[in-house]
């Protein structure tokens, strides 16, 4: 039967090559441009959007309130993402549920060899990827003396807004295709060094936001570049379940060629519950305890209702109204803590998400039957880490930022359709341990401002009194 089943999804990989070569065609005829979906493109694609998604965050923090409490929370944050990843890693080494897979099945796909001498050289060289910056810039000389952007715009021509978005599209792969130009940078795969995007994102966000009104100009750019990436994303991702059925179709075939057995699969959902709850169960209330000597489960007890509907959602961000309530009404937390830490700590204080990133990485790198050195294993770190700040609070979010850890390791980053079968239900999981983390962030946070907040009080109350 299952053979039988497998004949039908080899036939489905020919089908698939098939369909998108007519998919493109199909395209073409209607000139939106050849938009077609390919595992470098929408690398690149998903990795310029991390860029830009975090620039704008990290631009985005209020500066007014990064006052003590503004420390406090981001030191919580980082921290307690960072124990996340190292729980991931840790577990993930110890249960080892990628093993299995049949010796020497190395698959193709670019695994680059990283010392951590590299991944330590390539994180500080690569604060500003010079390589990228280099590409892009020949890229558009070339574009340009070929003529491919001068395009002269009439006011409402489609076929020539089409032009344009197939010049884009072309341009980002010759980007890719130049790849060879590039000097290949540990770490890096189709020439998009993930590692030096990550860090320089975010230090040139922190430098837009430390330009108060001068960096509005910036803000106000990086945000219309998200939504015409958004958009980009949207018309690729508009087809993409097609590509993907048959790309897990596929991936079946080669599961089985490579010896991965639904038993992994097993093993590595037990895996990453084991490392969920480890945080969610000992770390974090242990945290709040430490903190701030108060019962952590009476603090939990409240969140209840936030935390069935991120497990019924899996979105932190559909979540947050149902966060406020518990926190405010139930939970009786300050207003002006819970005002400040949850909407910053739904969007980059993800520990469910970043645990999760680095546990999948490792796993499909067992999978591959690939040994991580300790560079590879502090690059998965940083990424993880720097990936959960760029997931958005919607469904699958983690799934889509592992691009970047996966390419900051040069895995193969098709693999996560290894793992897609079972992200619906990890990904309620990690979702409600973000939940958990922000709310116990709150509680934290307002606990460490109590005293700013009763002089705040003290003053509000005597300029009550003075009126
Ligand atoms: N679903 C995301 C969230 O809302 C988490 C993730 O995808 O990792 O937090």
């Amino acid at each position: 039967m299952l053979s039988f089943l497998l004949l039908q999804i080899r036939c489905s990989t020919f089908l698939r090559h098939i369909f998108q070569t007519m998919l493109t065609m199909l395209i073409e005829t209607q000139e939106i441009g050849s938009l077609e979906i390919r595992e470098s493109q929408k690398t690149v694609t998903l990795v310029i959007n991390y860029v830009i998604t975090s620039i704008r965050r990290i631009a985005a923090l209020d500066s007014k309130a990064s006052g003590k409490m503004g420390v406090r929370a981001v030191v919580y944050y980082m921290s307690t993402t960072i124990i996340a990843v190292l729980i991931g890693i840790i577990i993930v080494v110890i249960i080892h549920p990628g093993k299995g897979t049949k010796e020497n099945m190395h698959r193709e796909g670019k695994i680059v060899q990283v010392t951590a001498a590299d991944a330590f050289l390539d994180l500080i060289r690569n604060m500003f990827p010079p390589n990228l910056v280099e590409a892009c810039f020949k890229q558009f000389k070339t574009n340009y003396e070929k003529r491919m952007f001068k395009v002269d715009i009439p006011s409402n021509d489609t076929s020539t807004v089409a032009a344009i978005v197939s010049n884009v599209s072309e341009a980002v792969e010759n980007l890719i295709q130049m790849k060879e130009e590039i000097v290949p940078v540990p770490g890096s795969v189709n020439g998009v060094n993930a590692l030096g995007l990550v860090v320089f994102s975010i230090s040139f966000g922190l430098v837009i936001g430390s330009m108060k009104e001068q960096g509005q100009a910036l803000k106000d750019f990086f945000d219309s570049l998200n939504e015409a990436i958004m958009r980009l994303v949207a018309l690729i991702m508009w087809y993409a379940p097609l590509g993907i059925l048959f790309l897990i179709a596929g991936k079946i075939v080669e599961m089985e060629d490579m010896g991965v057995i639904g038993g992994q699969l097993a093993m590595y959902t037990v895996t990453v519950i084991i490392g969920l709850l480890i945080h969610a169960v000992i770390v974090l209330p242990l945290l709040y305890f430490l903190i701030t000597r108060k019962n952590p489960w009476v603090f939990i007890g409240g969140l209840i209702q936030a935390l069935v509907t991120a497990l019924g959602t899996s979105s932190s961000s559909a979540t947050l109204p149902v966060t406020f309530k518990c926190l405010e009404e139930i939970n009786g937390v300050d207003k002006r803590v819970t005002r400040f830490v949850l909407p910053v700590g739904a969007t980059i204080n993800m520990d469910g998400t970043a645990l999760y990133e680095a546990l999948a990485a490792i796993f499909i790198a067992q999978v591959n039957n690939f040994d991580l050195n300790f560079g590879q294993i502090i690059t998965i770190s940083i990424t993880a880490t720097a990936a959960s700040i760029g997931a958005a609070g919607i469904p699958q979010a983690g799934l889509v930022t592992m691009v970047i850890v996966l390419t900051s390791v040069g895995l193969p980053t098709d693999d996560i359709t290894l793992i897609i079968a079972v992200d619906w239900f990890l990904d309620r999981l990690r979702t409600t341990t973000n939940v958990l983390g922000d709310s116990i962030g709150a509680g934290i946070v307002e606990h460490l401002s109590r005293h700013e907040l009763k002089n705040r009080d003290a003053e509000m109350g005597n300029s009550v009194i003075e009126e």
